[in-house]
Parts: structure tokens; C-alpha cells; sequence
């Protein structure tokens, strides 16, 4: 996601954009070649300028788009890379990066957003990117970088209703990703089986339960949400499934065992999601531990 965003923000124009991370030979690459995007208008390369995760910036603007599990190692360096205004902007999945950013950079100074665009690494300073849209809460910086992405071609907004869209992009990641990487399938394989379904159904319904618990009723049906997504994205590999057959740590913490202690915060009982959490942290040879319940954002 970093490397498609980077690409498409530089071919823009509107901003002038840095890569910063921690994967060495992927920033070599494209601090020689720039980084290079297949996406549904063919193949095209953008030179894009690269930093260690310690030498970004000052900017208006730090995206953060790690896996959920890295949000803690980033968190000090996003923070020291923003200028005097800026602000750290998390695209990630899950719950709890809002936070752990907040501690690192003031909670005034950090923006969500949910994207659902899909990109897949294919190699170094190499991706393939599926069409999606960025949404991200409504505040004046916000809107300015929306326009920054619309000018790149990026759908984007700003919502006032930002927590809704959170946890709507939740309830659908706790269906898909776990189901789709414990049957190791592609996402639209699991429509084919009554039981999957049902699972999805069900995951996806507990989050909206503890999400109305919170005081966020989700708008649409999660679980209609969930089956369209796995069947508009029938052929995609999830990124957990991705996580497990690169033996990865998945982001099952923040997603189904975020869900589950926050359900036994509020008093909602969540057993899909407990069973799914398990299962996976079971499948990455984890200890089964419930994570405490994450302090999160009112
Ligand atoms: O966001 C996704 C993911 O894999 O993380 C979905 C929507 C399930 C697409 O694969």
C-alpha cells in the first residue's frame, strides 16, 4: 500500500513525496528505479525519493500504512518526521494504531482513515494495485490531503462519521481474513460452502454487535458487506492468508482479538471471533493469550 500511495501521490504532482521504511533492499530499489505499478490502465513507473524510517521529513503529512503489528516500531519515527502542522494520517486495518500513534505524537495530531483499496506487492519497488476509494475524518488538513489524493486519482473524501467506516472495513476484515487464511482459499472460495458463509455471517455480525455496543450502529448490514466484498475480490488472496504463507505475524490481534476484548469491556459476547483468534494465533504457533483490552478511542 505504501508503495502504490507513494506512486500515485508523486505522479500527481500535488505533493512531494518520500518513502520511508525499514525494508532495505525495497528502498534500494526504488531509490534507483522508482517504483513500478500495474494497475487496470497497464504498467507505468514513478521515481519516488526514499528515507530510513528514522530520516523522513519535516512533513505536513506521515501516512502510516504498516501491517497493525509494526504500528508500535513506527510510531516515534512518524511522529519526529511531522513539520510544525503536520499530521500522522493511519490508513490500517484494525484497532488500536489511532492510539498507539497518539502516544507518540499527540492525539491532535493523528487523523484515520480507512482505504479500501487493494494492492499486492509483487517485488521490490513493484506492485499491483486494485481499484478503491479513501475516506478519512473529517478535520481542514484532512480535507487537504484528499484533494492531494483525488489530484493523483485516488478517490477520496472526508467523513464526519469516520468510527462508522472503521468499523464497518472491521467487521469485514474479521469475516474474510481469518476464514479465507485457515482454508488457505481465495476469498470468493468460501461463498461456495454453507458453513463459511455462516462463519462470515456470523464473525461479521459480532463486530456490528459490539461496534452498536460502542455506540457506533453500522449503517448497512456487515454481513451482506462481507459476502459482496469476498465476491468482488473472489480471486484475491487476503493479506493474512498472505501473512501465513510467508509466515508472517498476522494482524488477528488487532482485528478478531480487538473485537473480543473489547466485547468483554462492553459486555458482548463475540465466540466467532474468539474461536477465529485462536485458530489463527494457533496456526502461527502463538501463545493463546488473550491481548488486554486496548485502550481505545472513546
Ligand atoms: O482487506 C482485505 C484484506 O485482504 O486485508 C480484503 C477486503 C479482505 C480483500 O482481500
Amino acid at each position: 500500500m505504501g508503495s502504490l500511495l507513494a506512486a500515485r501521490l508523486a505522479r500527481g504532482g500535488a505533493a512531494t513525496v518520500t518513502i520511508g521504511g525499514t525494508w532495505a533492499e525495497g528502498l534500494e530499489v526504488i531509490r534507483r528505479q522508482g517504483i513500478t505499478v500495474d494497475d487496470d490502465t497497464g504498467s507505468w513507473s514513478m521515481p519516488v525519493a526514499t528515507a530510513p524510517l528514522d530520516g523522513a521529513g519535516p512533513a505536513d503529512f506521515v501516512l502510516v500504512v504498516v501491517k497493525s503489528t509494526r504500528t508500535e516500531a513506527v510510531a516515534v519515527p512518524a511522529a519526529r518526521a511531522l513539520g510544525p502542522d503536520g499530521m500522522v494520517v493511519t490508513l490500517q486495518n484494525g484497532l488500536g494504531n489511532r492510539e498507539i500513534l497518539a502516544r507518540a505524537a499527540g492525539s491532535e495530531r493523528v487523523a484515520v482513515g480507512v482505504a479500501t483499496l487493494g494492492a499486492t506487492l509483487l517485488g521490490p519497488g513493484r506492485v499491483r494495485a486494485f481499484p478503491g476509494r479513501i475516506a478519512m475524518g473529517a478535520c481542514p488538513p484532512a480535507a487537504r490531503l484528499a484533494e492531494a489524493f483525488r489530484t493523483a486519482g485516488i478517490p477520496a473524501e472526508t467523513s464526519a462519521d469516520i468510527d462508522r467506516l472503521v468499523w464497518g472495513k472491521l467487521a469485514v476484515n474479521c469475516a474474510i481474513n481469518p476464514v479465507t487464511a485457515l482454508l488457505g482459499v481465495p476469498n470468493g472460495a468460501v461463498l461456495a460452502s454453507p458453513r463459511d458463509r455462516h462463519l462470515l455471517v456470523a464473525a461479521a455480525r459480532e463486530v456490528a454487535a459490539v461496534a452498536a455496543a460502542r455506540g457506533i450502529p453500522l449503517d448497512s448490514d456487515p454481513a451482506r458487506t462481507a459476502l459482496d466484498v469476498a465476491s468482488r475480490t473472489a480471486g484475491n488472496r487476503s493479506s493474512m492468508l498472505q501473512d501465513l504463507d510467508r509466515g508472517a505475524a498476522t494482524e488477528i490481534d488487532a482485528l478478531c482479538g480487538a473485537v473480543v476484548a473489547e466485547g468483554r469491556r462492553l459486555g458482548v459476547d463475540t465466540p466467532v471471533n474468539a474461536a477465529l483468534w485462536r485458530r489463527v494465533r494457533e496456526r502461527e504457533g502463538r501463545p493463546v493469550v488473550l491481548p488486554a483490552p486496548a485502550p481505545l478511542h472513546p
